[in-house]
């Protein structure tokens, strides 16, 4: 199988609610997607950076000149002699410093390429274990705890197996503590602070402890892993690490510091799907517990998460919801919650497709480099 070419297309997916964080506000989704043609199969990608550089330096703009200016050179260079082999192209692009997220995207696309032809599905590829993953819900800073509550109990009634609130200085300990106690035991609840704190701020997020929250993910900047080996001996909350893990190698080097005790494991951040899986591995020889993080995907990189979260050391709920929590019409098949939980698609690749009707509806601009050219 030999690669023709690669489009580049970006969509404009509106959300059903607009997604508050200490990181800004997204209303619509400006999705990048990646298409890899090869003479035997089509295969997809989705980038996951968000519009603007306020969750990590990556945006998606950027992201589309880097792929179509440093990535795709090398990859499709590469691929002119011999057949499509995305371990080989990942290589290449490791040449480039960063853009994990544009690299994540192509590698994507490749691997659901290589992997239809190989008839294998993605989560066979990787090493899942499980038919299907639990469910859990981020929910972005209402502002108002009447409305947040109205929130939580919309998605308990859905079925989610976790709520995840994200939090910032000013909105905390109030709305964690009314959000347990509309709860009770039937949920499972985590913050995310999304780096929004300093460790002076130690003893009030420990008045955090009696929520007995599953973690706080990310309470300090990306770059502190100190701070946060810190912060652990002086909460009871586990710490879950988010934007600082960034490659196998940082998640070694954070849990021997004794920074995290739980890591959100998200292919994007880290370069993609493959290095995901070394994290996973890493993870699990340490006895650190993970998960699979999000960045509110369409169907495309939803199926791709399901995939990896069927993994065996995914033992807590993803950030992995239904379709509908964020688009009134997903790009693929809707991902719909069975008993809290989501199906791991089981055809080969990715196992789902964009839908023809949707995708021309959605699509704002189209780039498409051949082979060659
Ligand atoms: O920090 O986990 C995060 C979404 C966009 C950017 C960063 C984050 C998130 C989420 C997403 O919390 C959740 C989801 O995809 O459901
Ligand atoms: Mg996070």
């Amino acid at each position: 199988m030999k690669l023709e070419g690669v489009e580049l297309r970006r969509v404009r997916m509106p959300l059903v609610v607009p997604f508050v964080s200490a990181h800004g506000i997204e209303s619509d989704r400006d999705v990048l997607l990646i298409r890899a043609c090869t003479t035997e199969a089509e295969g997809w990608g989705e980038c996951v950076a968000l519009s603007e550089p306020t969750y990590s330096s990556e945006y998606v703009a950027a992201a589309e000149q880097v792929i179509r200016n440093h990535l795709l050179p090398r990859v499709l260079v590469d691929a002119r002699d011999g057949h499509l082999d995305t371990a080989r192209s990942a290589a290449a692009m490791s040449q480039v410093k960063g853009h994990l997220m544009a690299k994540a995207a192509v590698e994507l696309a490749l691997l659901d390429a290589e992997l239809q032809e190989k008839g294998v599905s993605l989560a066979t590829h990787l090493g899942g274990v499980r038919e299907a993953v639990d469910a859990g819900v981020s929910i972005g800073i209402t502002g108002g705890v009447a409305n947040l509550l109205d929130l939580v109990d919309g998605y308990v009634a859905d079925g989610y197996r976790r709520v995840k609130l994200k939090i910032e200085p000013g909105w905390d300990i109030e709305p964690v503590g009314e959000v347990r106690t509309r709860v009770g035991d039937r949920v499972a609840l985590q913050v995310d602070a999304n780096g929004s704190y300093g460790l002076a701020d130690a003893e009030h997020l420990a008045s955090l402890d009696p929520f007995h929250l599953l973690c706080i993910e990310q309470p300090l900047a990306d770059d502190d892993l100190l701070g946060h080996a810190r912060l652990a001996r002086q909460l009871r909350t586990p710490i879950c690490l988010d934007e600082s893990i960034t490659s196998a190698h940082t998640a070694e080097v954070a849990i021997a510091l004794g920074a995290c005790s739980v890591v959100n494991i998200k292919a994007g951040r880290v370069g993609g799907y493959l290095e995901a899986r070394r994290i996973h591995d890493v993870c699990v020889a340490a006895g650190v517990a993970v998960w699979c993080g999000g960045m509110l995907e369409t169907g495309i990189g939803r199926a791709a998460n399901a995939a990896l979260a069927s993994l065996p050391g995914f033992t807590l709920p993803g950030d992995l919801s239904a379709s509908d929590r964020y688009y009134d019409r997903d790009l693929t098949a809707p991902f719909v919650l069975e008993d809290g939980r989501l199906r791991v698609p089981t055809g080969p690749g990715l196992g789902v497709s964009p839908l023809a009707d949707v995708l021309a509806q959605v699509t704002t601009s189209v780039d498409y480099v051949r082979v060659g050219a």
